[in-house]
């Protein structure tokens, strides 16, 4: 259930149930809003017969009034799990732009839908191959195909940090042998942007070198891409018709960005009691009346909890229940707009 202070979300026909949105889906003025009322009239994912959600990860289209009384859309990007008891906020956004229709998953405001997946790769001849990729946890060998997905192989990274790439070739010893890597740093599912093109030798020899991990990179996982050719210099997306190999990994950032927009204030927040025995409430008085994240994260940088709540102006408050988490530090994060707070909390 969600308390919505009164704002809509999309529903299905005149229900108060929640619709699954998938990526690309239109938010706008034509959508089927609802609006949440009073408990027990709060908007539902999941009741006892309303279960589409279950297992599921989507998109929730929201509306709100901005400061200037116009409709703004957005998006909450959530799973839940297969039972339907819980669920996980991934990310959210809003369109600064009243009224302007949204698609689930955007955060570009190009105003067109994401491309929802990595542009596709390959390469045509097996004459030569990649045999072997070592990184930050992974050692794959493998033999030829024009494009392999191994993204259930994880890299294991965190933000700041250098790690070696070794990259075994079939034939490394001929001439003009080129070997490419790249890495999505900021998850935004390609590979062009700042310090993502981590890898290029052309030549001959052994294929090693160093990976800088940004300390601006994204927490979260994301994806590698390595490719092969030879003779040419090809980009991350497209076929090679020569000879070579693509193949795709997964890294998992720690210690990252946040995927929310950058808060621009500091707050500091107090919570009490700290230390605590995992109850607390946290006082948010110096938040403007908005949606906010709370977010915990534990000391190997794992978030543990995530929430979001409408700070309303007379009652700002949060209560945060850790008592089935284990004893020690945490850092409690507080995500707005515009403000982002830090407090550690002691759960004793
Ligand atoms: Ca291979
Ligand atoms: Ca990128």
């Amino acid at each position: 259930m969600f308390e919505t202070y009164g704002k809509p979300f999309i529903c299905e026909g005149n229900t108060k149930n929640v619709s699954l949105l998938y990526e690309g889906d239109p938010i706008n003025s034509s959508s089927n809003w609802v609006f949440g009322k009073q408990y027990p009239d709060f908007l539902k994912v999941r009741t006892s017969s309303y279960r589409v959600w279950d297992g599921q990860e989507g998109y929730i289209g929201f509306q709100f009034l901005d400061e200037r009384k116009k409709i703004l859309n957005g998006w909450f990007h959530i799973s839940v799990n297969a039972s339907g008891s819980s669920f996980t906020l991934h990310d959210w956004a809003y369109s600064q732009d009243p009224n302007a229709t949204l698609y689930a998953g955007e955060t570009s405001g190009t105003g067109n839908p994401p491309s929802g997946d990595y542009c596709s790769a390959s390469t045509d001849l097996d004459y030569n191959e990649i045999t072997r990729v070592q990184f930050a946890g992974i050692n794959n060998a493998s033999s030829w195909n024009g494009y392999s997905d191994f993204t259930s192989q994880t890299a294991n990274v965190s933000a700041g940090q250098s790690y070696p790439l070794e990259i075994s070739v079939l034939n490394g010893h001929w001439p003009d042998v080129d070997v490419q890597a790249w890495v999505d740093w900021n998850s935004d599912r390609d590979f062009n942007d700042e310090n993502e093109y981590v890898y290029f030798k052309r030549g001959s020899g052994s294929f090693n070198g160093t990976v800088s991990v940004p300390s601006s990179a994204q927490s979260g996982t994301t994806r590698m891409r390595v490719r092969l050719a030879y003779g040419n210099t090809p980009g991350p997306c497209g076929v090679d018709t020569y000879m070579g190999e693509v193949e795709d990994y997964s890294v998992n950032i720690s210690g990252g960005a946040l995927a929310v927009r950058e808060p621009t204030v500091m707050r500091t927040i107090s919570l009490y009691p700290n230390p605590n025995e995992g109850l607390f409430m946290v006082k948010l008085n110096r938040y403007d009346e908005s949606w906010v994240t709370l977010k915990i994260v534990n000391m190997e940088g794992k978030v543990v909890y995530e929430k979001i709540s409408f700070i309303q102006k007379e009652a700002p408050y949060e209560s945060v229940n850790l008592r089935n988490y284990p004893k020690g530090l945490y850092n409690l994060l507080v995500i707005s707009k515009d403000h982002l707070g830090t407090q550690k909390i002691v759960v004793k």
